[in-house]
């Protein structure tokens, strides 16, 4: 017990010398005692070293801020550069969109040839867009339609409208851009002139052909306001060459208040080089285009494309008297034919 006090006892001297002692090893070795004026010039080093340090470091930042400037630049241009080349892409997209559905189409008219290499019936066969759209091509746009030797008819490119009041409208007029002339001879006129997708006629010959059978006509019209009116008749038929392609229409209906074309019905038609109507005057040339000119219009719908401004002060523009008089010129003009039994 005593042993073991008494070593307690000399732990706690221990202990205290080393606390009393402390302070000595905390010291490191002495310092070196350095005159105040060496003092002054190390700090001042010491000091310009650091100045120097700070001045190199404001320098890189200035560098680093400059070049940050020059890399925001560069960001915001690259930013530019993606909007465009994005939009450059758009582009190319919607370019990709129209060639996957040409695409489309064309295998949808390699389809339609193949099943009408398989059907030789003229009930079977593709005879316009009414036929197309009776198989359930619904979409408005260009088809081809196949060569048929059982109806002795070529291979043609058309336009179908699949929406209007039903569809299944074959196109055979259009003005909508004034990039076709209209003013065009007797054998234009026969083949056909224009672009599908644009302005065109689809040439006499072939709507002859088409309206062999029991056939309506709509000519659906827009104004410079944006205003939409149509005419249709209830019966269509154009003669074959023979016979000028003497225009015979039935009974009117429509939105267009009057029936300009009325006065058309019967007659036959007149070109530049073919002056077949019913005046002493030359009404394709006085109109500027190819019509059933009878003395000479009352409707003149391959007239001259006249735009917005120039519009409304021509006789020789595209007129239709009934609706906005003898010197306007509408701005957009579609006449379609389907067949009169179609069942939408
Ligand atoms: C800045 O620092 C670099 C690298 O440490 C050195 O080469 C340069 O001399 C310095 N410039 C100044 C002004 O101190
Ligand atoms: C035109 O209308 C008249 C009188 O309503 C009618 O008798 C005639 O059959 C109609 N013609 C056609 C082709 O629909
Ligand atoms: C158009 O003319 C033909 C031939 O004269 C005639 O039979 C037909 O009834 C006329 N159409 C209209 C709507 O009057
Ligand atoms: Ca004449």
């Amino acid at each position: 017990m005593l042993k073991k006090a008494l070593s307690a006892v000399t732990w706690l001297c221990i202990f205290i010398v080393a606390f009393v002692s402390h302070p000595v090893w905390l010291q490191k070795s002495p310092k070196r005692k350095t005159p105040g004026q060496l003092k002054v010039a190390a700090c001042c080093e010491e000091v310009k070293g650091l100045k120097a340090q700070i001045a190199n470091l404001s320098n890189l930042l200035s560098e680093l801020s400059q070049k940050q400037e020059k890399d925001w630049v560069s960001v915001v241009m690259q930013v530019m550069e993606l909007e465009s080349s994005s939009k450059r892409l758009e582009v190319r997209l919607t370019e990709a969109e129209g060639k996957y559905s040409e695409i489309n189409n064309q295998i949808d008219i390699m389809q339609l040839q193949a099943a009408q290499t398989v059907t030789h019936t003229s009930a079977d066969a593709i005879y316009d867009c009414s036929s197309l759209h009776q198989k359930n091509y619904r979409i408005s746009g260009v088809y081809k339609l196949p060569p048929d030797d059982f109806l002795g008819s070529p291979e043609l490119e058309v336009f179908c409208d699949m929406e209007t009041s039903g569809g299944g409208w074959t196109i055979i007029q259009r003005r909508k851009s004034g990039l076709v002339s209209f003013y065009q001879d007797w054998k234009q006129y026969t083949q056909g002139f224009g672009s599908i997708r644009g302005d065109f006629w689809l040439g006499n010959e072939h709507i002859h052909r088409l309206s062999q059978r029991p056939t309506r006509l709509r000519v659906e019209m827009e104004d410079w306001e944006g205003n939409m009116r149509y005419a249709e008749y209830s019966h269509f038929v154009l003669a074959n060459e023979m016979n000028s392609y003497r225009l015979f229409l039935g009974n009117y209906s429509g939105n267009v208040g009057n029936d300009a074309l009325f006065y058309h019905n019967n007659t036959v038609f007149s070109t530049k080089d073919k002056d077949n109507d019913n005046c002493l005057d030359k009404c394709a040339e006085l109109r500027k285009g190819g019509y059933w000119y009878n003395c000479c219009t009352d409707s003149n719908l391959n007239g001259v494309y006249y735009r917005f401004g120039e519009h409304n002060k021509h006789l020789d523009g595209i007129t239709w008297y009934g609706w906005h008089g003898s010197t306007y010129s509408l701005k957009r003009v579609e006449m379609k034919i389907r067949p009169e039994d179609y069942k939408h």
